[in-house]
């Protein structure tokens, strides 16, 4: 990865005095929740702001929210008062969880739909491992309704035009990704989504952790450095992590037993067994390695390659480009040497198609004002310090 400099591909430095065909801007990982303990999103301000200008600008402007635009996979299922977490998304779960998440962050909504009030603008919401509750069709009509809009907003995987390749990233990482032609399970009784394994283990295991007992460490990067500086963490995951394969297993065999066509979760074997082998840390993998292999005949020069998922920016220019601008959701990078969280800085992809010649690509950055966190600090109270960063960005979290 290559540092903060630079983050433009050489035909950008050419300056071309024709007008743009179009804009493209890429807004990856938002995660917005429902403003409860599992909700890591509080830039409801500097994002709002954001595409407010955006819905400004004249001519043809593509808006892709790259994936995990919603984090529907910690958001609590609001039932009789209480919140849940089930493990089987039908519509009317995704639908309810929408519902929360549009009363907790309506300036984005309010602002999204400012932005498709001009019919040359285009909304993309490319689906990603966080909000695979999109292929619901009464998710994606209550959308509309929110934005007031149809015509223009979209829902889809893949974004392909203009040399320009968008998409979340999930699909090249075993853990999260689902199978595009099955991504619903029909019973007599209802419909299900089909979860990645991931998400499976996060709602059956890992969610209480935050919910209960660390609502705020997950929110601290590399999880590798985190867990090396918290041994208590690093062992309840391990523990848990067990205990999740164990019990994967048996439900494996015991379906097997009714009917044989189960699939066998090889993925979650292999990858148990690597991360046990090469003592790797259980965030998601670098998939842009994956996505290179697979696709390495056909990088075509000139093209532009944005993805989102892992949560760490990167740049890398050989004729062809691939760019990842970070998260939106609150996110801190641990430094060792000062044992100080630093607020991450908020970033997106700017696209710029012209008529003639290969399009010109640049991250951009959101500034915020904010303050370095003492880890001592996050360890001694983390819901003060929740509460501090919400303070901070302008958002009032519904703890
Ligand atoms: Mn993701």
């Amino acid at each position: 990865m290559l540092g903060k400099r630079n983050y433009q591909n050489k035909n950008s430095s050419k300056k071309r005095s024709q007008k743009p065909k179009k804009e493209i801007f890429v807004i990856g990982d938002i995660e917005m929740g429902a403003g409860t303990i599992t909700d890591d999103f509080i830039s409801d301000s500097t994002l709002s702001t954001l595409i407010l200008s955006l819905a400004k600008k004249k001519g043809v402007v593509d808006l892709i929210l790259n994936g995990d635009t919603f984090d529907f996979l910690k958001c609590p299922f609001s039932y009789q008062g209480k919140q849940l977490h089930p493990t089987k998304i039908t519509e009317q779960i995704s639908l309810n969880k929408l519902e929360s998440i549009y009363t907790a962050h309506q300036p984005v909504f309010r602002a999204l739909h400012q932005f498709v009030q001009d019919p040359l603008h285009n909304l993309y919401f490319i689906i990603g491992n966080h909000d695979h509750d999109l292929f619901f069709p009464a998710v994606q009509k209550r959308i509309y309704q929110f934005l007031k809009g149809r015509h223009n907003v979209f829902f889809t995987l893949l974004y392909e035009q203009n040399k320009v390749h968008v998409e979340h990233g999930h699909q090249y990482d075993p853990l999260n990704c689902i199978d595009p032609e099955n991504v619903f399970t029909t019973t007599p009784k209802n419909t299900f989504l089909n979860l990645p394994e991931a998400s499976q283990g996060v709602l059956s295991s890992f969610i209480s952790l935050k919910t209960k007992y660390h609502p705020f460490l997950e929110r601290i990067k590399p999880i590798n450095v985190l867990l090396s500086q918290h041994k208590l963490l690093n062992k309840s995951i391990k523990r848990r992590t067990l205990i999740y394969f164990t019990q994967r297993m048996i439900g494996y065999f015991l379906r097997r037993l009714i009917n044989k066509k189960t699939a066998f979760p090889k993925e979650l074997v292999r990858e148990v067994f690597m991360r046990v082998k090469k003592q790797v840390d259980c965030d998601v993998k670098d998939f842009v390695l994956v996505f290179k292999h697979q696709k390495k005949r056909k990088l075509a020069k000139g093209n532009i390659y944005v993805f989102g998922h892992l949560h760490e920016r990167y740049y890398e220019h050989k004729g062809w480009c691939i760019v990842r601008a970070d998260t939106w959701r609150d996110e801190y990078v641990f430094d060792e040497a000062t044992r100080t969280l630093i607020p991450k800085t908020k970033a997106y992809v700017h696209i710029v198609v012209s008529a003639r010649g290969d399009p010109r690509v640049s991250i951009k950055f959101c500034p915020v004002q904010r303050t370095l966190l003492p880890f001592a600090k996050v360890l001694a109270d983390e819901f003060a310090c929740l509460k501090q960063a919400a303070k901070e960005e302008g958002y009032r979290l519904r703890l």
